[in-house]
């Protein structure tokens, strides 16, 4: 079985079956064929299969929240330092190669020595587990092209340029510790790639791409790996990186082809909102939940991805539980950095703050604020720490205690009410007493810890209506961009969630360019408050909500997120109108909904009525 298919995967993968693949994202010549095959179309192709807000394919990456990343490679085997042939030194990681202009002779010679004997995939899952990370991805292949599999493709990789075993397949080994321990296994891979000579040319490029496809398709059918992380797609040179969006649509409608239950970042495009199911943050935490996608934040420990020997510059655990808080709160995922050394061996200082993080988060159930939790919604983030919400509980996960006798104020966002509050790990008391915007909670002793105390509240989310039973919303389709004359087509949309890119369209009889689409109906929340509406558009898009127009993105753009604050009445029928229209290049439009007892995700077809 591909990969954990469930009910909705198997009906993914007869969508993706169905939609077809887009002429232009045809195949590379020659590049091996996906199972199932996908037929050969243009128009009328839809890349969005799911809602990813939402989707059993990206369950596990919303609830598990803490993955590891490895940087390991060909790099490592210089642990950060290289000998010029001035006698001096110069210093890198995993840009080693480039910044320090090493020779592509020399440097596959000393790649020839690397030996990781001591890699142990076992203690590599250990430190990963004790640190209560759920997911793990390695980097198979970075910029400089070397495969850490016995890839087929080449002959730069582990197993055929190296002094090490060549009875051993880490990854193999990885991905078996990784199971046994229902860790997830993902897999990062570099587009650009200073190494194979097809690469820079875009007459050659072609040649290239077809070895990538065949090397990841390698990676899943050996490994089946549950996520893809890209890199390397963005515009450079030293190597010319000629990698496009259109590039991007291509790979990743064929990797869905191959396994529609992968999870895949946004670097397989452009690194943009449109591109794969989550953005990637680096080294970075955004101030607030992602508009109109999920996202992870990736961060190294010290100040370097690859092992480099002289960077003892560590992160303390502090610093890290409170980074993986802080995501958890705007519903993001953090992905901590481990780079292992010559040997294969994973720092001590790295595998000590890894365990003082797992130790946190196993102490008192503190990692309910954690595993399976989100952006709290119901109240504002704090200044004293952060807040997330896991069912009808809010954790808030203080980092400034007040002093003895003080409180600390929540500012609420909707109508809701404490009924009852504890610290994780102490039987003191919380006092909670409405306060102006909020409520104040006062503790009657100690903080527990030095990292974060957890203050665990039970609340009344306020009424949320019953499930609608909505079919979507009347969709008119034109075969102009100017919404003239009488529609070509009319149906039902179940939900307004497409991914046309550059060469689908909402039917086959609809031209891949200039094409516009209305919808009308009525949308009918389950909560009184008020809502974020927010678009994902190219070209045009514009949204009337009781007949105002509250989003205007008239103008042809770029992918685009747009938002718009309305107040809706829970069950009631709110009057709704969208237009689009696609000029030519890309087509995207997605249409979105929040609130404070509402996470984000696609407005669902249970919510959308037909006029
Ligand atoms: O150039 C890479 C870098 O080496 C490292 O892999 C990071 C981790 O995401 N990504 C790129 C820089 O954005």
């Amino acid at each position: 079985m591909r990969h954990r298919a469930t009910g909705l995967v198997l009906l993914l993968a007869a969508a993706l079956a169905a939609t077809a693949v887009p002429a232009a994202t045809a195949l590379p010549d020659g590049a091996p064929a996906p199972h199932p095959p996908r037929a050969a179309a243009g128009p009328g192709t839809d890349h969005a299969a799911d809602d990813p807000f939402t989707a059993d394919r990206t369950n596990w990456f919303r609830q598990d929240r803490f993955g590891m990343f490895i940087h390991f490679g060909a790099y490592s085997n210089l642990e950060g330092e290289y000998r010029l042939p001035d006698g001096t030194t110069c210093r890198d990681a995993e840009w080693i190669k480039r910044q320090c202009a090493i020779p592509m002779d020399a440097y596959e010679k000393q790649a020839q020595q690397f030996d990781p004997a001591d890699f142990d995939a076992k203690a590599v899952v250990k430190a990963a587990q004790d640190a209560g990370m759920r997911y793990i991805v390695i980097t198979a292949k970075h910029h400089e092209g070397y495969a850490m599999w016995p890839t087929k493709v080449n002959d730069w990789n582990l197993r055929d340029h190296s002094s090490f075993d060549k009875n051993r397949d880490i990854m193999a080994e990885l991905k078996k510790a990784a199971d046994d321990a229902g860790i997830k296994l993902g897999f990062y891979y570099s587009i650009w790639d200073w190494h194979d000579k097809d690469f820079a040319d875009p007459a050659t490029f072609p040649a290239y791409e077809k070895r990538m496809y065949a090397q990841l398709k390698e990676l899943i059918d050996r490994y089946d790996p549950a996520l893809l992380w890209f890199d390397g797609e963005w515009d450079t040179d030293n190597p010319h990186n000629p990698w496009t969006a259109r590039d991007g649509e291509r790979l990743e409608s064929y990797l869905r082809g191959l396994d529609p239950g992968l999870v895949i970042n946004n670097r397989v495009g452009k690194r943009r909102v449109v591109d794969g199911d989550y953005g990637t943050p680096e080294q970075e935490i955004p101030a607030a939940p992602v508009d109109g996608q999920l996202w992870e934040s990736c961060m190294t420990l010290n100040g370097h991805w690859g092992y480099a020997r002289y960077d003892q510059d560590w992160k303390s655990s502090q610093t890290l539980t409170r980074n993986l808080l802080a995501t958890t709160s705007r519903s993001g995922n953090y992905l901590l950095n481990v780079g292992p050394d010559a040997r294969g061996r994973i720092p001590r200082p790295s595998v000590d703050r890894l365990k003082e993080m797992g130790d946190w988060l196993r102490e008192d159930g503190q990692g309910e604020a954690v595993f399976g939790a989100r952006y709290a919604g119901l109240v504002e983030e704090p200044a004293w720490g952060s807040v997330s919400r896991k069912g009808d509980k809010l954790y808030a996960a203080v980092t400034r205690w007040p002093a003895a006798g003080g409180t600390l104020h929540l500012t609420a966002r909707t109508d809701i009410r404490v009924k009852a509050a504890r610290v994780l790990g102490s039987d003191q008391r919380v006092t909670v007493t409405e306060a102006g915007d909020g409520f104040d909670l006062k503790p009657s002793g100690a903080a527990t810890n030095d990292t974060a105390t957890v203050i665990e509240l039970k609340v009344d989310p306020g009424p949320t209506a019953r499930v609608g039973h909505g079919t979507g919303l009347k969709q008119e389709i034109f075969d102009n961009a100017t919404l003239s004359g009488d529609p070509k087509i009319t149906r039902t949309d179940a939900t307004l969630n497409h991914a046309w890119k550059y060469t689908g369209s909402p039917d086959p009889a609809i031209p891949a360019d200039r094409f516009s689409v209305r919808w009308t109906g009525s949308v009918v929340p389950r909560r009184s408050e008020t809502y974020t509406l927010t678009t994902v558009s190219d070209d045009m898009a514009r949204v009337w909500i009781d007949g105002k127009l509250v989003i205007d993105s008239w103008t042809p753009h770029e992918p685009k997120i747009d938002k718009a604050q309305v107040k809706l009445t829970a069950g009631k029928r709110h009057a709704v109108r969208v237009e689009y229209a696609e000029q030519t290049g890309e087509a995207h439009l997605r249409l979105l909904w929040s609130s404070p007892g509402q996470e984000q995700q696609i407005i669902p077809r249970s919510q959308l009525y037909t006029p």
